[in-house]
This record gives C-alpha cells, sequence and structure tokens, in this order.
C-alpha cells in the first residue's frame, strides 16, 4: 500500500474539521464524480457534514452513483469551513466554485494529475494512480475505514472511467487488485457497466450516427475530423453530452493517427477535442491555444469560424503528425 506519510495531512484534516465543501471540475466524468461521493459517504460516515459541488447537473449517465442526487450546484451550496477538491489539477478546473475555495478556512487537494502544482494548504497529489478514485481508495485503508458497498460503487466508476475499463496505459496492477477485492465483496460491476455504457439516450444513437458518417479523412487518411453544429445538435435533440466518445470513435479508426472533433457552443465558439494514438502529442496544439490535456486527449476553445477553425486544427495536426 502506498507509503502513508503522503496521507496524513489529510486524514488530519479530516479529523480536525466538522463540515466539508467537495469541489468536483467542469465536464464532470466518472472521476472526480466517483472520488468526491467516495469522499462525501466517508466524511459522512464519520458523523460530519460535507457537500458535493459541481458546475453542472450530474450527466444522466451517473445519476446511478450512491447520493448523485445530493449533488449541489455552486450557487445553491453553503460552503463549509474545509474544501476539498477532487480531480482537479489547478483551479481553473472548478470555476464557477472558486469562490468557495477562496472562502474556506482549510483546503485540501486530492488528484492524480502530474501537473497539478499543489494548490491547495494540505495536498495528495498520486502521480502514478490511475485516478482519484485510487487515492480515495488508500485514503479509506489509511483511516481503517471500511469499503462500504456505497464506496465501491463510487471508487470503481472512477477507476474504470480514467482507465477505459482496465485497458488504457495507465492501469496499475494495484488497481486491477483493487476492483478485484470491491468485486469479491460483493460489488456489481454489470450493473454498473450497464449504466455506464449500456444506457444510451436514443438522440445520442442518431446524433452520433450522423456526425460519424459525415466524418472525413486527410493526409492520407492520418486525421479524422468530424464537425457538429448547433443547428445540427438541435435537430436531433441532442446534448452535449450525447457528444461524449465522438472524438474516441474518430481516433478508433484503423488509419487515424489524430483524431479531431469540432463542435459549435451556444456562445458561437467551437470546442476543439484532439485524440491521438502512435505518439503523436496533441497536447502541444490544445497548450498553443490556451486549452489543457495531454499527449493522447487534449481539447481547446477557438473562437474564429468554423471554416478557420478547421484549416487551424488540420494544420496543426499535420505538423504534429510531421515531428
Ligand atoms: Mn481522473
Amino acid at each position: 500500500m502506498k507509503d502513508r506519510k503522503a496521507f496524513e495531512p489529510i486524514i488530519a484534516g479530516l479529523n480536525e474539521y466538522d463540515a466539508f465543501s467537495i469541489l468536483t471540475h467542469v465536464s464532470p466524468d466518472g472521476d472526480t464524480l466517483g472520488s468526491a461521493l467516495a469522499l462525501y459517504a466517508l466524511i459522512r460516515d464519520m458523523g460530519k457534514t460535507a457537500e458535493v459541488i459541481c458546475e453542472e447537473p450530474v450527466p444522466h449517465i451517473y445519476g446511478y452513483l450512491p447520493n448523485a442526487e445530493k449533488v449541489v450546484l455552486p450557487q445553491d451550496a453553503v460552503g463549509y469551513e474545509c474544501v476539498i477538491t477532487a480531480d482537479c489539477a489547478d483551479m481553473s478546473r472548478f470555476k464557477k466554485a472558486e469562490h468557495i475555495f477562496e472562502g474556506a478556512k482549510y483546503t485540501m487537494v486530492i488528484d492524480h494529475h502530474f501537473t497539478n502544482k499543489g494548490y491547495g494548504m494540505a495536498n495528495l497529489i498520486m502521480a502514478d494512480a490511475s485516478a482519484a478514485c485510487e487515492a480515495v481508495y488508500y485514503l479509506y485503508k489509511h483511516m481503517d475505514k471500511p469499503i462500504t458497498p456505497e464506496a465501491a460503487v463510487c471508487l470503481y466508476t472512477g477507476i474504470v472511467t480514467d482507465t477505459g475499463n482496465l485497458t488504457y496505459s495507465n492501469t496499475t496492477p494495484a488497481c486491477i487488485r483493487m476492483v478485484a477485492e470491491m468485486y469479491e465483496n460483493g460489488l456489481n460491476i454489470t450493473e454498473i457497466n450497464r449504466n455506464i455504457y449500456r444506457t444510451v439516450p436514443f438522440s445520442k444513437t442518431r446524433l452520433q450516427g450522423h456526425v460519424l458518417a459525415n466524418m472525413k479523412l486527410e493526409r492520407e487518411g492520418t486525421i479524422g475530423i468530424a464537425t457538429l453544429t448547433v443547428a445540427e445538435m438541435d435537430s436531433f435533440g441532442a446534448t452535449n453530452e450525447d457528444c461524449e466518445g465522438i472524438v474516441d470513435s474518430v481516433r478508433d479508426v484503423e488509419c487515424v493517427k489524430v483524431a479531431i472533433f469540432i463542435r459549435e457552443g451556444r456562445d458561437g465558439t467551437f470546442k476543439v477535442s484532439l485524440r491521438s494514438k502512435d505518439c503523436a502529442d496533441v497536447g502541444r496544439i490544445s497548450k498553443k491555444y490556451g486549452g489543457g490535456g495531454h499527449a493522447a486527449a487534449a481539447g481547446y476553445t477557438s473562437a474564429e469560424p468554423l471554416s478557420t477553425t478547421i484549416a487551424n486544427a488540420l494544420r496543426d495536426a499535420s505538423e504534429v503528425l510531421s515531428e
């Protein structure tokens, strides 16, 4: 098990304070929500008060997470004395809840992004962990708290969504062992898998079919590009959540090495999502435009018109492929 020392400042904070606000990141995923809700259960089981804050309503597919219905928007939050951030690499990740972080007496950061500089008063940054949920799992262990059925659902969700069902390169033997232990103790992995991956809204299936049917290949098929306008989204009655995974489908095309998905936002800007395989570094592209991510997955926002955004993205992708 990971060195206990790294966990001590967090354990001390959990013991010292009585009420906690737990912050999740924008575009909430299974790991930020899973780790936040596992912390929520831990604090509540200690007989203390906690709230989980998320900038957007919990995505439909994560509605099965225990206590998902208790997650509040920043404007509805109390803002308790101690703030814990979950899976947030930097403070821009919880934008609208920044005042809650600033107003706290004590701040703690639990994360696994190697870019996290430790912006809290106490920091637990496990750069070698597959997910923030892995860090929270160890926290339970170091505090001698049982992984309850409720906590297991949360922790498992973060681990499988951040590791692509235990298949991405960040998958570690340790996280597979965690899953094995939780499974042994009765965790229903079949039901969770159905909730996350096998319960697709009709609008999403139709939208994705449309976008992927219109995707194009450039540069001898090494670049795959797909676009989506607000008008197209509206014609399918689709939501932002329905666009999840499109860029991954573009990347999965056999010949594609860099995948680009450009989606128009309601404010007229374009959200550019990038994926790569076989070493091309798309993180460098997003960095140029003030976006985030890493070598294999990145994104940024473009205020240029669609045609310019497409031209820029194709040029940039071509450049990283030539390196
Ligand atoms: Mn994560």
